[in-house]
């Protein structure tokens, strides 16, 4: 089998990159280990930047976000018994975020893939990645229901296969520069079936720690609070997930909204970047290289984000011959990365309870919640990098599929 790009990934960075390449022409085949089934039923981000959704439209897949999605000018800050609004919009000259679930952009974009004839392996085992430091890279991989391993011959290989997929592991260990933050936070994030609580996310630093209201329809919300990364999902009743979410949320005349939890897990948290994000004919994109803890809604946008330069980069090689963005293409994706990296640890430490921390370190996240609820230059930096920083290459899709 040949194809120009070889994808192993089915996520939101793997199936906008093939997308992306389609409209310009370029082919490509995506590996995924997973089946449709779940990779469309997998409950992650909700958050989706400006620049994120200006993409989603300007490609034909944002039709279905437009009318379901969720826009919000603005996020709560909880603190002290009392409420902060920040007005995204308003600090930011009219920018919003979107609030549409990660699987339903995942759904979206198989939908167009799908539609235009692509090629979607999904269930293949063994994926191996081969010659990536030539010219002539090529995938091993067991098919689906299949008992002999087929080879994918391709010009790139772009590794969008998420924190624990196997692109990143082919760089040789000693050329990895790689980075990290391990945080003593987990999430413990549910779906319930209740009616909207709030009309805007809530952001709530409580002695008892963090928790996050927001939303996925007018039906089912989705929340979550701050957890010892060990604890067990079992030890979590859902009563006791209720009674935490009443300690943190709720205040004088406003009550969080009780319901069936129709599913819950715990995540742990960390900052990740492997700063090689390229090794010869191999690029790595989204989680692959880095991860950010969720506090600033940013690792869907940020693999979206490096899709559009690779996508780019690729374009201009094929189309031009022009290799100046993908040999940058390490280059100008850090830059975003590492600002998202400092948004997302900074919003991490600002709402998290440390319970290593000292009585004079709590004051200081006080001081800092304060100072930015207070003070319009620092909420307007706040909401700058909420909102999404401008990309670094301009997006040239204006073409509707
Ligand atoms: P993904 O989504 O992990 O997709 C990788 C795909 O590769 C497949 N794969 C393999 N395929 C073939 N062979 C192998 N050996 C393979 N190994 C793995 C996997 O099955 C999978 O389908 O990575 P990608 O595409 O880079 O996308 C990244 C995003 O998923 C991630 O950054 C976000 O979910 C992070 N995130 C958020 N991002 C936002 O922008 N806004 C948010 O509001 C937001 N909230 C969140 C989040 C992540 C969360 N969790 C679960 C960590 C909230 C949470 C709770
Ligand atoms: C979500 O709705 O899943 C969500 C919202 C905001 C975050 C993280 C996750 O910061």
């Amino acid at each position: 089998m040949r194809t120009q790009v070889g994808i192993i990934g089915a996520g939101p960075a793997g199936l906008l990159l093939s997308h992306l390449l389609h409209l310009q022409g370029i082919d490509s085949i995506i590996l995924e280990s997973r089946s449709r089934e779940e990779i469309e039923g997998t409950i992650r981000a909700g958050v989706l930047e400006q620049g994120t959704v200006d993409l989603l439209n300007a490609t034909g897949v944002g039709d279905r976000m437009m009318k379901e999605g969720h826009f919000h000018h603005g996020i709560e800050l909880q603190f002290n018994g009392k409420r902060h609004r920040i007005d995204m919009h308003e600090l930011t000259g009219g920018k919003k975020i979107t609030v549409y679930a990660q699987h339903e952009v995942i759904k979206d974009l198989v939908a167009a893939r799908l539609e235009a004839g692509a090629k979607i392996y999904f269930n293949v085992k063994d994926v191996s990645l081969h010659q990536i430091e030539t010219s002539t890279p090529k995938i091993r991989f067991l098919p689906e229901n299949g008992t002999d391993a087929e080879e994918l011959n391709c010009d790139f290989i772009a590794g969008c296969d998420g924190f624990h997929g196997p692109s990143r592991q082919a760089i040789p260990t000693n050329l990895r520069v790689e980075k990290q933050k391990i945080y003593p936070y987990g999430w413990l994030g549910i779906l319930a079936k209740t009616p909207t609580v709030n009309p805007e996310l809530i952001y709530s630093n409580h002695e008892r720690g963090f928790a996050l209201i927001s939303t996925r329809s007018p039906e089912i919300q989705r929340h979550y609070i701050q957890v010892d990364p060990k604890n067990d999902i079992a030890d979590w009743s859902d009563d006791r997930i209720w009674s935490e979410l009443h300690a943190r949320v709720d205040m004088d005349g406003w009550s969080m909204l009780d319901g069936p939890i129709i599913q819950k897990n715990i995540v742990s948290m960390r900052s990740f970047v492997c700063e090689t994000m390229r090794y010869g004919n191999l690029f790595l994109a989204g989680d692959a290289a880095h991860i950010v803890p969720p506090t600033g809604a940013k690792g869907l946008n940020l693999a979206a984000a490096d899709i559009q330069v690779l996508a780019r980069g690729l374009g201009e090689y094929y189309h031009s011959g022009e290799d100046d963005i993908l040999t940058r293409y390490a280059e100008i994706c850090l830059r975003r990365i590492w600002k998202a990296q400092r948004f997302s640890y900074w919003m991490t430490t600002m709402l998290h309870r440390n319970v290593e921390h000292s009585p004079f370190e709590y004051n200081i996240q006080l001081a800092e919640l304060d100072y930015v609820t207070s003070s319009q230059a620092a909420a307007a930096s706040l909401a700058e990098n909420y909102v999404g920083l401008p990309m670094e290459i301009k997006s040239n899709y204006s073409i509707k599929i």
